[in-house]
């Protein structure tokens, strides 16, 4: 953990009815996987949610309506930042893994892409934002890698079960042009450094720095209400959007 605070924007990715079996008794409700962000200008490329297999999650009541799929450290966080029914105290529906999560379809704010599903990524940390992911392969290389994994690996999805239309159809959406690497930086920088998989961490932490080495003035959106203005302009008043409209919340840890 980091010394100084992070502000993570929670995107609420709304899970689609119907609800399969292990989810069924809270049909009727508005049901989110909640993905931790710093990135919510790049939220129209999304192709995909990411969870952790092996990972523990539960579905816990936000308000009277919403119900948020995270992690439970995450929802004792959240009971003490007023995102909880009842304050400083996570009121669990229902104790989920992560293979519980795998295929659900969503519907997520500004995605281009109507329906996205829930896939597995072996990286996530539990011990940070909500454990959930949101993927955008365009300028995450850390999304594009996992999502190539899934794409080039059959056997990768048949281990966890990942249906092929979950998967293949999804190409890398332009949403952001850095000079330096083009209109899918993800994936130029991932080539660039031939990474080869989503567990490459070294030369994923060099590709993240080598993408913004020049800084963020020059990155501009190709996409969406703040199209043409540089992603330093835009990360807030996009932020500012999906609060004012009930897409996110704002969680710092
Ligand atoms: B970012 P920091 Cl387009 N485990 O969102 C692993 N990764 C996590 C996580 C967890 N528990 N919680 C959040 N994240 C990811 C978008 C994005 C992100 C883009 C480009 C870069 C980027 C779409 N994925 O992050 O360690 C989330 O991915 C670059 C690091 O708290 C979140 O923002 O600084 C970011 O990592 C938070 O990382």
């Amino acid at each position: 953990e980091g010394v100084q605070p992070q502000d993570y924007v929670l995107i609420k990715m709304e899970v689609l009815s119907p609800f399969p079996d292990k989810l069924k008794i809270m049909e009727g409700r508005k049901v989110y996987l909640a993905a931790a962000t710093l990135r919510p200008e790049t939220m129209y490329g999304q192709t995909n949610s990411w969870v952790l297999p092996d990972g523990k999650y539960g579905a816990f009541e936000i308000n009277d309506t919403d119900v948020f799929i995270i992690t439970q450290r995450a929802a004792l966080n959240l009971s003490y930042q007023k995102l909880s029914r009842i304050p400083e105290k996570p009121t669990c529906l229902l104790e989920l893994s992560g293979y519980d999560l795998i295929g659900l379809p969503l519907k997520s704010p500004l995605a281009f892409n109507e329906i996205i599903y829930s896939l597995p990524m072996l990286t996530i940390r539990t011990d940070e934002g909500t454990g959930i992911v949101t993927s955008v392969p365009s300028d995450s290389p850390d999304d594009y890698m996992a999502l190539q994994d899934l794409k080039s690996k059959p056997a990768l999805r048949s281990k966890f079960g990942v249906k092929d239309e979950w998967v293949l159809p999804y190409e890398v959406i332009p949403v952001i042009n850095n000079p330096g690497f083009g209109d899918k930086a993800a994936e130029k920088v991932c080539a660039d450094l031939k990474i080869k998989s989503q567990n490459d961490k070294e030369k994923l932490a060099e590709a993240k720095e080598l993408q913004y080495a020049k800084g963020f003035t020059d990155v501009v959106m190709l996409v969406g209400e703040f199209k043409g203005k540089n992603i330093e302009e835009a990360n807030p008043l996009i932020r500012d959007v999906l609060q004012e409209t009930g897409q996110a919340v704002m969680y710092s840890e």
